[in-house]
């Protein structure tokens, strides 16, 4: 079968990232693509007809100076069974960044354009392979940093969503029909209606699903998204310390001498599947010196960030009323007070009992050594509980948790159908009912990509790194 007809041009781009590798992958698009791949590959041995989809040994050949470039591996495969439903191209090469920007640059020369962010699995999603929602699983799928997160992308990349927003959509669908109906014979409309049988359809097939996948999203959104945690404090209560503690690694500069950080530091951890972004800043004092003082500035921004922040205190001094003003400037943000040093505390029980006075809006100190690890797993439980409200991820195999775009839509769709069914129950006239009814089948399009508009597709795909 022959590519779609398409004025599109044929793109390139190297697809495995730079760095040396086993092997690099370049993948051309287009209609172009088996032509282009021609002008550049000779098989070792003569073909009589190339088929679809079978790896092809030989040498790339710069055509113009007759060199060898690298001795590769070549698949053309035909539309539309390919990622992009076009004709596609690869070319499996030595993973050496030289070598795979020197086939791309013969590749462009030979007819390409350089392929832009997502620009592949954009033109999957434009040529009807994949929905939107399953063009963004592949992103977050890209992105993933836990196996929970890694197994919602792969359960929005079988459909999970689709799946499930099409089944509501067919519930709405069918009430518009009888609406429809009921618009064109305005003098039988309330019997053709029949508005309270209609509403309870309506509450049981759309209005009950969406607010469960919105809870799910409200819910589950944390495992694939992640967190962001600030660890803030005096110079010298061990911030870093604890951030290397938490990573087990030296990853951040210890010393004795106060002002040591001077730069924010942050890391990915791994928090009973939550994946959790956390940042190392400068202590905060005043009379800093400069670079000292950029520092703590940055910190405070961090702040403003963070989903939540860790207020550390060294429990072996008495707190001061610097410790004390570490609260302000949270901006309601939720904080975990940390004691730090409890393995030289003189009296642990009185500085627990500080450290709780200092901060009377903040839940109970959670009293740790960043030196002797003790206490780090209670953190990483409080931490956990804080942002989850205590509850893992159900079901991870099956659970369908829609991102923040989705869950935008979901909601207004919600609205628009409680418009509906408000308007049923109130007897209102079958034209204006179906104007709110039209609006949630709308939203819910936006989800698959139906009724998406250029600009946001545009700040989807271009999240994708390039070659995706
Ligand atoms: N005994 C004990 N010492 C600790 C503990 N945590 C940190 N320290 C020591 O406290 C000193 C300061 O630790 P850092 O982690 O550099 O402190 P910081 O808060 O990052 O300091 P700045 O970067 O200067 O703001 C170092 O000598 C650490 O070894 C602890 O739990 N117990
Ligand atoms: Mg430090």
């Amino acid at each position: 079968m022959p590519a779609p007809a398409s004025n599109e041009p044929t793109i390139a781009a190297i697809a495995t990232p730079a760095g040396p590798g086993g092997i690099g992958v370049i993948r051309i698009s287009g209609s172009d693509a088996h032509a282009i791949l021609a002008r550049l590959f000779v098989p070792s041995r003569p073909e009589a007809a190339p088929q679809s989809h079978r790896l092809t040994h030989g040498w790339i050949v710069d055509p113009l100076r007759h060199l060898p470039v690298d001795e590769v591996l070549a698949v053309r495969m035909r539309a539309p069974a390919t990622y992009t439903r076009e004709d596609v191209a690869e070319i499996h090469c030595h993973g050496s960044y030289l070598v795979l920007a020197t086939i791309l640059d013969l590749v462009l020369a030979a007819g390409a354009q350089a392929a832009t962010a997502g620009e592949f699995t954009k033109r999957a999603f434009l040529n009807g392979r994949i929905d939107l929602s399953r063009a963004e699983a592949v992103a977050e799928l890209l992105d993933a940093k836990t196996r929970e997160g890694m197994q919602l992308a792969v359960n929005q990349l079988k459909g999970g969503i689709a799946e499930q927003v099409g089944a509501i959509r067919e519930t709405l669908i069918a009430a518009r029909a009888v609406i429809e109906v009921a618009i064109d014979f305005p003098e039988d409309d309330v019997e053709i209606l029949q508005p309270a049988t209609l509403a309870t359809e309506l509450r049981q097939g759309v209005e009950a699903p969406l607010t469960r996948l919105i809870a799910n999203a409200e819910e589950g959104g944390i495992f694939r998204d992640g967190i962001s945690v600030v660890i803030l404090g005096r110079p010298n209560v061990g911030k870093s310390s604890l951030l290397n503690s938490l990573l087990q690694e030296e990853r951040a500069i210890v010393t004795p001498v106060p002002g040591t950080t001077r730069d924010t530091i942050e890391e990915y951890l791994n928090i009973k599947g939550m994946p959790v972004r956390i940042i190392d800043t400068a202590g905060i004092r005043e009379h800093a010196e400069e670079i000292e003082e950029i520092g703590i500035q940055r910190a405070r921004e961090k702040v403003a960030g963070a989903d939540l922040v860790l207020l550390l205190v060294d429990a072996s001094l008495t707190l001061s009323d610097e410790d004390r003003r570490l609260a302000t400037g949270l901006g309601g943000r939720p904080c975990l007070v940390v004691a730090n040093k409890m393995d030289i505390a003189p009296d642990r029980k009185a500085a627990l009992a500080a450290a709780a006075a200092a901060f009377p809006m903040a839940p109970p100190p959670v009293a740790i050594s960043a030196k002797t690890r003790s206490g780090i797993s209670d953190l990483e439980e409080a931490i956990f509980a804080t942002v989850t409200g205590g509850e893992s991820l159900r079901d991870p195999a099956h659970a369908c948790v829609p991102n923040l775009r989705h869950k935008a839509a979901l909601s207004r769709a919600l609205a628009a159908c409680r418009l509906v069914t408000a308007g049923l129950d109130e007897g209102r006239s079958a034209d204006l009912v179906s104007v709110d009814l039209q609006a949630a089948l709308d939203y819910l399009g936006d989800i698959v990509g139906e009724t998406t508009t250029e600009d946001v597709l545009d700040m989807i795909f271009s999240r994708f790194c390039i070659g995706k």
